[in-house]
This record gives C-alpha cells, sequence and structure tokens, in this order.
C-alpha cells in the first residue's frame, strides 16, 4: 500500500485532553503531525490533518463510526471498527466505508483510518 504509517502513540489522561503523535510515508517521503484532541481517535485524526495536507491529500469528513465486539465479549475480545466518510476532490463527492481490526480500540479505528487514505489515493492519484 502506498501510504504507510510508520509510528502512531495516542495518549488518554484524565483531566488533560488526549494527544497523538504520528509520522507517516507516501511516495518516498516522511511527515510527522503532533496534535490534541477531544478523545485519542480526534487528536490522531487532528494530526492526520496536518500529515495528509502536508502530502496534499484530500482530508476525509467522518460520517459514522462504529465500534463493535464479538458477543460475550471479554476485555481483551478483537474490536471492529467501521467508518464512513466523504470524499471531496476537485468537485466530485464520495463516500467510503473501511474496517479496522484489533485488540486496541484505538488501533483498529486507526487501521481504518490508513485504509481509507489508500482507497483515496487509489481513487484520485494516478
Ligand atoms: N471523540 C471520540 C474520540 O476521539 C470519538 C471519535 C467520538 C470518533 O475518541
Amino acid at each position: 500500500l502506498p501510504f504507510k504509517l510508520l509510528h502512531c502513540s495516542v495518549n488518554s489522561t484524565y483531566g488533560f485532553k488526549s494527544l497523538a503523535v504520528v509520522r507517516c510515508a507516501y511516495q518516498g517521503q516522511m511527515q510527522e503531525g503532533y496534535a490534541k484532541g477531544d478523545g485519542g481517535y480526534d487528536a490522531f485524526m487532528n494530526a492526520m490533518k496536518d500529515i495528509l495536507t502536508a502530502f496534499d491529500l484530500p482530508v476525509p469528513q467522518l460520517i459514522d463510526y462504529i465500534v463493535t465486539i464479538p458477543p460475550g465479549g471479554r476485555t481483551d475480545a478483537l474490536v471492529q471498527t467501521i467508518i464512513t466518510w466523504q470524499v471531496q476532490r476537485g468537485g466530485d463527492t464520495k463516500m467510503l466505508t473501511t474496517r479496522g481490526v484489533d485488540s486496541d480500540q484505538i488501533m483498529a479505528a486507526i487501521e481504518a483510518t490508513v485504509k481509507m487514505v489508500n482507497l483515496i489515493i487509489q481513487h484520485y492519484e494516478r
């Protein structure tokens, strides 16, 4: 896949805003984002916005975000996150849905997000 997540740290603390540090690679270049947010995923997406903008890639809008675990779940259960995005590029609007699965709920969402960026590249870039 052309767009890669190299490193990501999301920090949630009680009483402070969440913080995210993200490093991504695309077309032989590296970009880093550092942002706070209202929740870990918001912090991650704020960092991603800077990275996507630096790479001149469209920043999608989140439409829906669904988190599920298997019935009779345990705290070590796998988490599935399904995210729906709206992407605008040159007058064209698209809806995309991606899915991530990981035992860590924030990483499941991050996996879905990286898939979304690669789908956007597939649709809009050469
Ligand atoms: N604000 C939350 C978070 O950052 C959710 C994001 C609502 C989809 O984790």
